[in-house]
């Protein structure tokens, strides 16, 4: 039997566990990336390591979340991460050269090749063939180091495209549709897997949009074949070397296939708060709009922004609608002021912003009250927007301009259409915002400059035997990582300060918890399906560390939050039967007796619930590596008893 495209990546680079869906495998990494807003944290973990020098073929240090700087903290933190960078190994994208996994596809992914990053949306490399996963800063320190990095040997899910994309409809359309069929918590365990006659058709950034947003299906990573557009991609970039040819054999296995004719798709929403929660633009035409915002690493290509030019030219946004446009890097940014599309965009009246992810992360732009926001993004969880009630829709750029003019939900294929665009035959290429590491025998030298805003991280101890808390807080499904440590343009700033950080944890959902922990010094959350699902941000499990929280217990977990809780020595624990969820309420007393020796034993784990007199059976969805990993309090002082 052949062998699909994602198994010929994870054979070339298993270091151990075999390939059975569902077991354990530890993969060597070649490439790793990190963002500022996870990165000071993954650079002081990498430190903590010792390694003097990163053993990754390539490692990518990006500034591109916290670029707003209304304080000394960002700044601060660029130069720590500038710094830090220099001496140890890796190249520096400094602010202003874009978005992480824009620039990453432009400048340095390569078929064929494993990455990590600390960002959920690395997947957007799978466009270009690679097998590319989001982790925790942790996972990508360990990495840095020459560490394996560890997954689930994933079941492969195949995306059949037939067909060919009508103008009007776009690349993003056809990742909503696959949320739409599959949902938030469709990929979980997963890798999607394009394939197909229709893969042919889509440019390299239009199969980016597809990976990139692979993120919301829970998925571990999604990923394209390496063809001959690939080639063309990569010779535009002047990387023509960099290309190989990569496809599933013509008699690979899948666990499924679904197939999506390109042909029949529509224009597709996905409505508030959920990025499966999709809808036909037709169906939803004539909703009034405030603002639009296009861009951020979803859909802020070369391809794109020309799209969105095309249709502003000659035109002006409607006196009702605010119009932000990102561009995703300054290759993109240079060669849109190069030919003119930029003047385009501006003359239209649209607000251009720097090339970074802005108001994607809540950087600025919050909508109005209750407003009606449309964003060609990958996100619309509640509250990321910045503004509490706001109603968020994420569309395709054409959806998005089509609507900005008009000031109403339009779908763009009842619009003349122009001419299709094609991608250049070369890309501008200028790498002089990539600072190169110092060379080996000058990295000694380089002082790593840190700011007062970095605080320690918080220590885990090893597992205690008994754990007697009460539920500190008790949630529904489909929980995001914006739930539990929310970002935005206040917050984000504290990155590297979990103590200032922990008095936002889960104020999303209620602004007490934080205090209540204070009193009960800490306790366990409970909570339903899906638990953790969005991003990569181990904030999300080193804040509630900090605030004393010792177990997780739901009825399932997203795969990178569930990483980063074990990472930070959280019992990660699921409910055997979903019904217990309803025998526990907030406030329960409950307790967890000789849990050392379960997770050791690998025997079954019995919570009490001391104010029902219930008894709830429980397993800990880990590896065994990762049960050690527990006992000894977290992967810090893991490897240190293993160092
Ligand atoms: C996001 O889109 O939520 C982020 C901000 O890029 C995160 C990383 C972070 O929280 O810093 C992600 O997707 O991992
Ligand atoms: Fe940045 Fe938004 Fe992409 Fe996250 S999803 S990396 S915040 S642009």
């Amino acid at each position: 039997m052949g062998q699909n495209l994602a198994e010929k990546i994870i054979a070339a680079h298993l270091l151990s566990g075999d390939m059975t869906p569902g077991s354990e495998i530890g993969l060597k990494i070649d490439q790793t990336l990190t963002q500022d807003a996870t990165g000071t944290m993954a650079y002081l973990e990498f430190e903590a390591m010792g390694v003097p020098r990163v053993k990754t073929e390539r490692s990518v240090a990006y500034i591109d979340h916290n670029t707003l700087q209304n304080g000394f903290e960002n700044a601060d933190d660029h130069r720590f991460i500038r710094t830090v960078c220099k001496k140890h190994g890796v190249y520096y994208s400094r602010p202003g050269n874009g978005i992480c996994h824009q620039v990453h596809l432009e400048r340095f992914g390569v078929p064929g090749k494993t990455l990590i990053g600390s960002d959920s949306h690395t997947p957007t490399g799978g466009g270009i063939g690679m097998l590319a996963m989001g982790a925790g800063g942790m996972d990508v320190a360990v990495a840095m180091g020459g560490g394996a990095y560890y997954i689930t040997m994933p079941r492969v899910l195949k995306v059949a495209l037939t067909g060919r994309l009508r103008p009007g409809v776009s690349a993003k359309d056809v990742i909503l549709e696959v949320l739409r069929r599959l949902s938030v918590k469709g990929g979980v365990g997963r890798v999607i897997e394009y394939g197909g006659e229709g893969v042919a058709t889509l440019s390299v950034p239009e199969r980016a949009t597809i990976t990139n947003m692979g993120a919301e299906l829970g998925a571990t990573t999604s990923i394209f074949p390496s063809d001959e557009v690939t080639r063309r991609f990569l010779k535009a970039q002047g990387r023509e070397e960099d290309y190989t040819p990569l496809s599933a054999d013509p008699d690979a296995a899948y666990e499924q296939t679904i197939e999506v004719d390109l042909s029949s798709l529509q224009p597709l929403a996905a409505m508030p708060h959920s990025p499966d929660a999709v809808q036909p633009v037709a169906a939803l035409a004539g909703l009034p709009v405030d603002q639009v915002c296009i861009g951020s690493c979803t859909n802020s290509s070369l391809q794109d922004m020309m799209k969105v030019a095309a249709l502003l030219k000659g035109k002006t946004v409607a006196p009702t609608v605010s119009l932000t446009i990102s561009p995703g890097s300054r290759q993109v940014f240079t060669m849109l002021a190069l030919n003119g599309a930029l003047a385009d965009m501006i003359a239209a009246g649209a607000r251009v912003l720097e090339c970074a992810c802005g108001p994607c992360i809540g950087m600025g732009q919050s909508p109005n009250s209750a407003g009606v926001s449309l964003r060609t993004f990958n996100r619309n969880f509640e509250g990321r927007s910045g503004t509490a009630d706001a109603r968020v829709f994420l569309v395709s750029p054409e959806t998005a301009a089509a609507s900005a003019l008009s000031g109403v939900l339009t779908d763009p294929t009842t619009l003349p259409q122009g001419e299709p665009y094609q991608l250049p035959e070369r890309f501008l290429v200028n790498d002089n915002m990539i600072d190169p590491p110092a060379p080996v025998e000058e990295m000694d030298a380089v002082e790593v400059l840190r700011g007062p805003n970095i605080k320690e991280f918080p220590v885990s101890h090893a597992l205690e035997s008994s754990i007697e808390k009460p539920a500190v807080l008790k949630v529904g499904d489909n929980i995001t990582t914006d739930h539990i440590m929310p970002a935005g343009a206040k917050i984000l700033p504290y990155r590297s300060n979990i103590p200032y950080l922990s008095q936002f944890c889960f104020g999303v959902c209620d602004k007490s918890f934080p205090e209540r922990c204070k009193s009960t010094g800490g306790g366990f959350v409970v909570g339903g399906e899906n638990y953790g699902q969005g991003s990569s941000r181990e904030h999300a499990a080193l804040v509630p560390l900090y605030l004393g929280v010792r177990a997780v217990i739901v009825k399932s977990f997203a795969r990178i939050h569930c990483a980063n809780l074990v990472n930070a020595g959280i019992l990660p624990l699921v409910f055997c039967d979903p019904a217990d969820y309803d025998r526990i309420d907030e406030g329960d007393e409950l307790l967890l007796e000789k849990i050392d020796e379960a997770l050791k034993t690998g025997g079954e784990i019995v919570l009490q619930n001391k104010t029902k007199g219930a008894n709830i059976a429980l397993t800990c969805p880990v590896s065994q590596r990762q049960r050690e990993m527990l006992l000894a309090g977290g992967l810090l002082n893991y490897t240190r008893e293993n160092a």
